[in-house]
């Protein structure tokens, strides 16, 4: 499994599945959430109602699968990262889970290249040195079979920098 760093809008990213940092309403919003409505058109929010209807919503630390609409790619795995307040030891653990059972559901639909943003890192405060660590170590030691590459989309310049040091 190859892992791969880029600087930029994760939107225009070419690979199976783009994941995105969504709300537990799953209804989208600011940040990368509302740039990958935007540029994917209606078809990814009325799986993400659909889904909404069915399960209601999407927990913390949890992901699901929709079209990806117009995007270049096939998919989006929208996930809930935790807002960094209150018990930070947890916020951690649930931020690894996000990148866990994004793979997993990548792994499921047996795709072969994934692209992240920075998750909780915006709109929701997560400290970026330490959500790049917990990025880079849980999908170094998730046991991948189908997943081929992973790519760590960074918007920012202060992300990428600590991307290109950890990795
Ligand atoms: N491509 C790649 N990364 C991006 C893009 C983009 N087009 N735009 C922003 N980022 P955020 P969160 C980076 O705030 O912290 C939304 O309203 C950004 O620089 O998008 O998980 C949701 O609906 C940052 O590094 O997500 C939730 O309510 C990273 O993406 C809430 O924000 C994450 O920033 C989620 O907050």
């Amino acid at each position: 499994m190859k892992l791969i760093l880029t600087q930029g809008d994760i939107t225009k990213t070419t690979v199976d599945a783009i994941v995105n940092a969504a709300n537990t309403s799953l209804l989208g919003g600011g940040g990368v959430d509302g740039a990958i409505h935007r540029a994917g058109g209606k078809a990814i929010l009325e799986e993400c109602v659909a889904i909404r209807n069915k399960q209601g919503g999407c927990a913390v630390g949890e992901a699901v699968i929709t079209t990806a609409g117009n995007l270049p790619s096939k998919y989006v795995i929208h996930t809930v990262g935790p807002v960094w307040n209150g018990d930070k030891e947890k916020k951690k653990l649930l931020l690894a889970s996000c990148y866990k059972n994004c793979l997993q559901l990548a792994e499921k639909y047996e795709l072969k290249s994934i692209a992240f943003p920075n998750i909780s890192t915006g709109i929701y405060h997560f400290p970026k040195n330490e959500a790049a660590k917990i990025a880079i170590e849980t999908v170094k030691q998730f046991p991948v079979e189908s997943i081929q590459e992973i790519t760590f989309v960074c918007f920012d310049e202060e992300n990428y920098k600590l991307y290109e040091q950890l990795l």
